[in-house]
């Protein structure tokens, strides 16, 4: 059987703003729910790109590609801002820390998704919508305690989590357990230095 690895690309945050959103994770927290699966703080990243499962053989080729991609990009700054709910408030399935970026994000995502397209991944469907995912409530969630998440989130609407400077893209493979996934960072790319 062919080994596979379930892979994502993702920009990796600073521990400024790992520490401020694990904070509010506790602030949100405390009223403990058990249908609220919250994302471990130190796991939190944006994400550029869902792969899946990618036959072990083709991660140079990903990697490669990649590389050169990512390298045709200038470092740009990101601010973590506020919160916010997928697909909105009324019916919340992700509870998000949003991130204020300039367009050059959106072309990163973007070339990263058409030069995977020309080794045989397929283009995301959705527009992306930068974010980061602090926690995941299910259709089981009972619909109280639904509504009530985004309003405790509310007092974060404006806060500022922290901001930093993109200087490199990650290969992550994702570890799926029951204790929850482990992310493993495969290769770090870095973009076009100015220095
Ligand atoms: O951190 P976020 O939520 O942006 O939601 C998953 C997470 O992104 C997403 O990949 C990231 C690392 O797990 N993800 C997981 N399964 C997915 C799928 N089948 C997926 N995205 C799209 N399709």
């Amino acid at each position: 059987m062919q080994e596979t690895l379930r892979l994502f690309i993702a920009i990796e945050l600073n521990p400024e703003i790992h520490l401020n959103l694990a904070r509010i994770a506790v602030e949100l927290k405390k009223e403990r729910n058990d249908e609220i699966r919250w994302v471990n703080p130190d796991n939190i990243h944006l994400t550029l790109k869902f792969l899946g499962d990618t036959p072990q053989r083709n991660i140079s080729s990903l990697s490669e590609t990649l590389k050169q991609t990512v390298f045709g990009f200038l470092p740009f700054e990101i601010v973590v801002k506020g919160t916010g709910c997928f697909p909105d408030a009324r019916h919340p399935r992700v509870l998000w820390a949003g991130v204020n970026a300039p367009v050059t994000l959106f072309e990163l995502q973007s070339n990263i998704d058409r030069a995977l397209l020309t080794i045989g991944i397929p283009k995301e469907n959705r527009p992306f919508s930068p974010h980061l995912t602090l926690a995941r409530l299910s259709d089981r969630t009972p619909e109280a305690v639904n509504s009530k998440e985004p309003q405790k989130a509310a007092p974060f609407q404006n806060t500022v989590f922290g901001q930093m400077l993109v200087e490199r893209v990650t290969l992550f493979q994702s570890t799926l357990t029951p204790r929850g996934p482990i992310y493993t960072a495969l290769v770090r790319l870095p973009l076009k230095s100015t220095g």
